[in-house]
């Protein structure tokens, strides 16, 4: 299966941090440029540092749930805590999407549910996968991408 990742961090060494995770995967097809972008944080919540951005496809016989918990202990690994949701943190690891598969369960849903929406998700993702379509929107990343401001997105 084909997996598209999106990989965050706004805690700690980001930049060796996402690069050190990124080594601990054999099977990475293409993997994106970092990018620096404006944190997205809950409304009322206080500010935060910056995040390094970036994506990448995987090619693996783990179902989502197994990949899941792989991310998971990489995270963990990389010193993530989770105090509160949308906290900073040093590694973030979600699940984009999955070929054209559609998955709903109460820890894992794929199509990623606020992908859409985000430039600092879909500008590395566009770079490495204008054409993969979304198969829930029915459209491909590269028209998903023209529906955001991207302008807090800066490659680095
Ligand atoms: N991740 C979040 C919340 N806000 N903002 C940016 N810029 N980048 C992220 O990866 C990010 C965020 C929750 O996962
Ligand atoms: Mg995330
Ligand atoms: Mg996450």
């Amino acid at each position: 299966m084909k997996y598209a990742i999106a990989l965050g961090s706004n805690l700690g060494d980001s930049r060796t941090i996402l690069e050190s995770a990124l080594n601990r995967f054999e099977n990475i097809i293409a993997r994106s440029s970092w990018y620096q972008t404006k944190a997205v944080t809950l409304p009322g919540s206080s500010s935060q540092p910056d995040y390094i951005n970036g994506a990448a496809i995987l090619e693996t016989e783990l179902e989502p749930l197994e990949l899941l918990t792989k991310l998971q202990q990489l995270e963990a690994e990389f010193g993530r805590v989770r105090y509160q949701r949308w906290d900073a943190r040093t590694l973030d690891l979600d699940i984009l999407l999955v070929d054209d598969v559609v998955f709903q369960t109460e820890t894992l849903e794929i199509p990623h549910p606020r992908m859409s929406d985000r430039a600092f998700v879909l500008v590395p993702l566009a770079e490495i996968a204008p054409d993969w379509k979304h198969p829930v929107l029915n459209c491909s990343i590269a028209e998903l991408l023209q529906t955001v401001d991207a302008s807090d997105v800066r490659k680095l």
